[in-house]
C-alpha cells in the first residue's frame, strides 16, 4: 500500500513537492524525498555521485549506482540493483520511515530495497559518503558515528574501494566478498569472485565459480605471502583484522588525491588494481592478480613449486619427484609429485627449508600465534600427519605457529624470503643435503687454510687463492654476460661434440648438386647469401646456402649455425644435413622445404588464400613448438634472436619448420639473460630490451614470435604497417583494438575468407599481445605460451607492448645507437634485414 503510494506520489505525479530538485548537488535523501532519474546526489567533496545509469551497450536495462564523480569516463563502482534492472522506466529511490531503501518502478512496485531491519523511532536518512559508501543511519547521530542502520559498503559489487572491508563479520554473518559483473553490459553477478577464507591461517582467495582460482596466501603480519607487490606502499596502506568478532583485509588510501579501485574482471578473469592519471585522463593498471601462469590456483600440483623464470615452470620440491613422469614431461603437472624416499614417521625425521616460497593453501593448516618457532617444530614433529610449519607473524623476530596438514599445494618462487617454510623430510633425505653442504664447507676450509699459508710465505698472495675460489664458484654458479665469450661449460662441451659430428660436403659434389649454382635453381637470396635447390646423387633435395664473401655472416656466424644445429633434432626445426668449408667457399647444406618460406604467404593476398586459418593455427603451434624446444633443450638452452616470417619454411605438409640459426646464441644452464654490444636482428621483430640495451634472452625471442604471431593473424608487416587514422605498428594497432573491445578488427581484409575460428583466433591475439609486452618479466615463456594457446584457460590482461609507437622511433633509438657506436666505436649496432 505504501509503495502504490510512493508509485503515485512519483511516477504518476511528477509535480510532486518532495522530488530532489535536477542539478541539486544534495547528498542525502529524506523519507518522502525522491531521487529520480536525471537526478544525482553528490558525496560532500564532490568525490562520488549517485544516480540511475544504463551500462556499456545495454540502454534498456536501468541501474542505480554509483560513480567517481570527477572522472569523465563513468566508472560505476556500486549497483543497487545489480541483477533487478528496471526494465520500464522510470524509476525512483527513496526511504521509508524505519530506515529502508526503497528503489520503485513504474509497474513493478518495489523492485530492490536495502535488506536492514525496519527500526522504530529513528529519523533515517540516507547519505553518500564522499567515501563512495551510501550509508543510512540516524539523523540524530553525526556522520562520522559508524552505527549505520546499513551502508552499500557490506554489500561489494565487482569493486573494492578503500574502506570496504573483504571478509566477514564472525558475529553477525555478514559476509564481505566482491564478485565480477557478468559482462560490462551486465552488473549481475559473474563467475569471478573474490573473499577471505575462514580458515585457521586465513587468506585472500578468488574464485571462478566455485573452484579456487588464485590465492594472496595468508596474511603474515606484514603482507600477504603470496607476493612483494601485496606488500604495503606509499599509496595504499594494507590492514588486516583476524579476533573472534571480524575477519577481513582492508585498504587505506595513503594520499587522498589519488584515485584507484581494484576490480574483477569477468572478461580478462583478473582482479586489477587501477590508478585513475588525471594528465592522460586515463585509467591505468597498476597490478593483475593473478599476475602470471604461476598464480593460477595448483598448476604444478601437489608439492610442486611453480618458478616463473623457469622453463617448464614447474619443480618438484627437493626430495620429491614427479608422481606421473609421462605427464609431467608433456607439462601436464596436475598430478603433482611424490616423495622420493617414503617418511617413516618416528624413524628421527626432520625438516626441509625453504626460502623465498610463496607459502601453501591454508584450508588444513592450524595455528597457534603464541608459540615460537621452536615450539612449533617440536609440536609438528610430534603429530605424523603434520606436513610443514612455519613462523605465522613474521613481525620483529617472528612468531607464532603455524602447522599445515594433507598435501602442500599451490607455492611458487618469490622474491622476498623472509618466511621460510619448513617440510617435513626422510631422514635419509637430510643426510645427503648435509653431506652436500658439509663438502661445500670443507672446500672452503681448505681455501681458507691454503690462503692463510700463501699469505704467511707471500704477504697478500692469500688474496689470490680466495679470489679464484670465489672466480671458480661464480663461474660454475652462472655464465652471465658477453654471450659469445660467455657460454657455459656445458655449452661449449655440447658445441664441440657436435661440431664433430657433422658430415662434411666437397664443393665438387654441391657444385654438381646445383648445376654449378645455377640460376635457375637459386630459391632466393637470404640474409647473408643466395640459397639454391640442389639434388643429391642419392637423389636427396636439398637447399644450399652458399655465403658470399662479402656477407655481413663470416666464418664465426657458419661456425655458430653449425655447432648449434647440427644435432638439433625436431620436426619444426629445419635440418642441417651438414656444411662445406674449402678455400673462400662456405655453404651450409639444409633439408629442402617446398613450401617456401612463411612470409611468401602471409603477406599476400592472393597467396594468403592458400592459408586458411586451420593452417595458420597449425603454423603458429608448430613454431612455438620449436622455439620452446630451443629454449629448454635438455641441455642447451638457444636463442634464435631473429625469428620472424622469412626464417619459418614451410614443408610438403604445411608444417613450419625455423631457420637461420646464424645468430643464435646459446646459454649454459643457470643463465637466463645475456648482452651483446653488437645487436643484430631484423626492425620490428626485435625485443626492445635487446634493440636499445642489447639484452638478450628466452624471452626477447618470445618477443619476436608475439609479433610473428600478429602478423600471421592479421596478414600483415608489424614493420609496414599503415593506418589513416594513427601512427602505431601492427602491436600497438592490435594493442589499441584490444583495449577498445574490438580486437577483431584486426583481421579485416585478411585473405583468408571465411575459415575463421573466432574463439581461437582471440586467443592468438591475445598471446600474441602478450608476448609483446615491454616488460620481458611480463611475457610469458614458450611453455607458457603453447599452455595458453591450447586451452581455454583464462589469460591475463596484456600490459602495452614494447616499440608500439610509430616504427620511425624504433629505427630513430637504433639510428641514434648507430651514432654513438660510429663516434664512439662502442657500440656496433648491425641491424640486418634480410628481405
Ligand atoms: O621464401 P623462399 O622460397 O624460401 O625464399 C627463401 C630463400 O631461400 C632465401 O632464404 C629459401 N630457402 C631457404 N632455406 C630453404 C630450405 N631449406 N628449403 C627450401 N627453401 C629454402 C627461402
Amino acid at each position: 500500500m505504501m509503495n502504490i503510494l510512493f508509485l503515485l506520489l512519483v511516477i504518476m505525479e511528477p509535480l510532486c513537492l518532495f522530488v530532489i530538485k535536477r542539478g541539486s548537488a544534495a547528498d542525502t535523501i529524506r523519507p518522502s524525498q525522491f531521487l529520480r532519474e536525471g537526478d544525482t546526489l553528490v558525496s560532500n567533496g564532490g568525490k562520488f555521485e549517485m544516480g540511475f545509469f544504463s551500462p556499456g551497450k545495454s540502454s534498456s536495462n536501468v541501474y542505480l549506482g554509483i560513480w567517481f564523480k570527477p572522472i569523465p569516463v563513468r566508472t560505476v563502482v556500486w549497483v543497487a540493483n545489480r541483477d533487478k534492472p528496471i526494465q520500464n522506466p522510470p524509476g525512483a529511490l527513496t526511504i521509508n520511515g524505519s530506515g529502508s531503501l526503497l528503489l520503485l518502478c513504474q509497474n513493478h512496485g518495489v523492485v530492490w530495497s536495502s535488506s536492514s531491519p525496519e527500526q522504530d523511532g529513528v529519523n533515517p536518512v540516507a547519505q553518500l559518503l564522499d567515501t563512495g559508501n551510501l550509508v543510512v543511519r540516524d539523523e540524530r547521530n553525526s556522520e562520522s558515528n559508524s552505527s549505520y542502520l546499513w551502508q552499500s559498503f557490506d554489500y561489494i559489487g565487482d569493486t573494492f574501494l578503500p574502506g570496504m572491508k573483504l571478509g566477514a563479520d564472525l558475529k553477525t554473518g555478514q559476509v564481505w566478498r566482491m564478485s565480477s559483473w557478468k559482462s560490462p553490459d551486465d552488473p549481475s553477478p559473474g563467475d569471478l569472485s573474490y573473499g577471505m577464507e575462514p580458515t585457521s591461517y586465513a587468506e585472500a582467495l578468488m574464485r571462478k565459480d566455485s573452484a579456487k582460482f588464485f590465492r594472496s596466501g595468508p596474511w603474515n603480519g606484514v603482507r600477504f605471502s603470496g607476493g612483494p607487490e601485496l606488500r604495503p606502499n606509499p599509496l595504499i596502506g594494507f590492514q588486516f583484522v583476524a579476533n573472534s568478532e571480524e575477519l577481513y583485509s582492508t585498504d587505506q588510501l595513503k594520499n587522498e588525491s589519488v584515485i584507484t579501485m581494484y576490480r574483477l574482471n569477468d572478461t580478462t578473469g583478473t582482479g586489477d588494481r587501477y590508478i585513475w592519471f588525471e594528465a592522460e585522463q586515463t585509467w591505468k593498471t597498476y597490478l593483475s592478480n593473478p599476475t602470471d601462469n604461476c598464480d593460477t590456483y595448483g598448476l604444478c600440483g601437489a608439492y610442486g613449486i611453480c618458478v616463473i623464470s623457469e622453463s617448464p615452470v614447474c619443480q618438484c620440491v627437493k626430495g620429491f619427484v614427479p608422481k606421473s613422469p609421462r605427464k609431467w614431461s608433456t607439462m601436464d603437472w596436475s598430478e603433482g609429485c611424490a616423495r622420493s624416499q617414503a617418511l617413516k614417521c618416528g624413524e628421527g625425521e626432520g625438516f626441509a627449508k625453504f626460502n623465498g616460497l610463496k607459502l601453501p593453501d591454508t584450508a588444513h593448516t592450524w595455528l597457534d600465534n603464541s608459540m615460537n618457532l621452536e615450539e612449533c617444530r617440536a609440536k609438528c614433529l610430534a603429530n605424523c600427519s603434520c606436513v610443514a610449519y612455519a613462523n605465522s607473524d613474521i613481525r620483529g623476530s617472528g612468531g607464532g605457529c603455524v602447522m599445515w596438514f594433507g598435501d602442500l599445494v599451490d607455492m611458487r618462487q618469490t622474491s622476498i624470503d623472509d618466511q621460510p617454510l619448513y617440510i617435513r623430510m626422510p631422514i635419509s633425505e637430510l643426510v645427503a643435503e648435509e653431506k652436500h653442504s658439509q663438502r661445500k664447507k670443507v672446500v672452503l676450509v681448505c681455501v681458507v687454510v691454503v690462503a692463510a699459508i700463501t699469505w704467511a710465505l707471500i704477504p697478500y698472495s692469500g688474496v689470490v687463492v680466495i679470489g679464484f675460489y670465489l672466480h671458480l664458484r661464480k663461474s660454475n654458479k652462472n655464465s652471465e654476460g658477453n654471450a659469445r665469450g660467455n657460454l657455459g661449460n656445458d655449452c661449449t662441451n655440447e658445441m664441440q661434440e657436435r661440431d664433430m659430428e657433422l658430415p662434411s660436403f666437397d664443393s665438387e659434389s654441391i657444385a654438381y648438386a646445383t648445376d654449378n649454382f645455377s640460376i635457375h635453381k637459386k630459391l632466393g637470396e637470404g640474409g647473408f647469401g643466395p640459397v639454391y635447390k640442389g639434388t643429391l646423387l642419392d637423389g636427396r633435395e636439398i637447399a644450399v646456402k652458399r655465403l658470399s664473401l662479402c656477407s655481413g655472416q663470416g666464418l664465426n656466424e657458419l661456425k655458430n649455425e653449425v655447432t648449434l644445429i647440427a644435432k638439433l633434432q625436431h620436426r619444426n626445426l629445419v635440418k642441417l644435413l651438414g656444411c662445406c668449408v674449402e678455400g673462400d667457399e662456405r655453404i651450409l647444406i639444409y633439408e629442402y622445404m617446398h613450401n617456401k618460406s612463411l612470409d611468401f604467404f602471409i603477406f599476400d593476398q592472393t597467396k594468403g588464400q592458400l592459408l586458411e586459418w586451420s593452417k595458420r593455427f597449425h603454423i603458429i603451434l608448430g613454431i612455438s613448438r620449436g622455439l620452446l624446444y630451443l629454449h629448454q633443450d635438455s641441455r642447451l638452452r638457444i636463442i634464435h634472436r631473429d625469428l620472424k616470417a622469412s626464417n619459418v619454411l614451410l614443408d610438403n605438409e604445411m608444417n613450419a619448420k625455423i631457420s637461420d640459426f646464424g645468430l643464435a646464441r646459446c646459454f649454459g644452464n643457470n643463465q637466463t639473460v645475456a648482452n651483446t654490444t653488437r645487436v643484430i636482428g631484423t626492425y620490428g621483430y626485435m625485443a626492445p630490451e635487446y634493440a636499445v640495451d642489447g639484452l638478450f634472452s628466452i624471452k626477447s625471442d618470445v618477443f619476436s614470435f608475439g609479433v610473428l604471431l600478429l602478423e600471421i593473424v592479421s596478414g600483415k608487416k608489424n614493420r609496414g604497417f599503415y593506418h589513416p587514422s594513427h601512427n602505431l605498428n601492427l602491436t600497438g594497432h592490435a594493442w589499441r583494438l584490444w583495449e577498445e573491445g574490438r580486437p577483431m578488427e584486426l583481421i579485416i581484409d585478411t585473405p583468408y575468407g571465411d575459415s575463421y575460428y573466432v574463439p581461437q583466433m582471440l586467443r592468438c591475439i591475445h598471446v600474441g599481445l602478450l608476448c609483446v609486452q615491454q616488460q620481458p618479466d611480463d611475457r610469458p615463456n614458450m611453455s607458457s605460451v603453447i599452455l595458453m594457446l591450447s586451452s581455454e584457460s583464462t589469460l591475463p590482461r596484456p600490459k602495452r607492448p614494447g616499440f608500439f609507437v610509430d616504427r620511425n622511433l624504433v629505427e630513430e633509438v637504433n639510428s641514434s645507437n648507430k651514432f654513438i657506436s660510429n663516434s664512439t666505436n662502442e657500440i656496433t649496432i648491425t641491424v640486418l634485414e634480410a628481405r
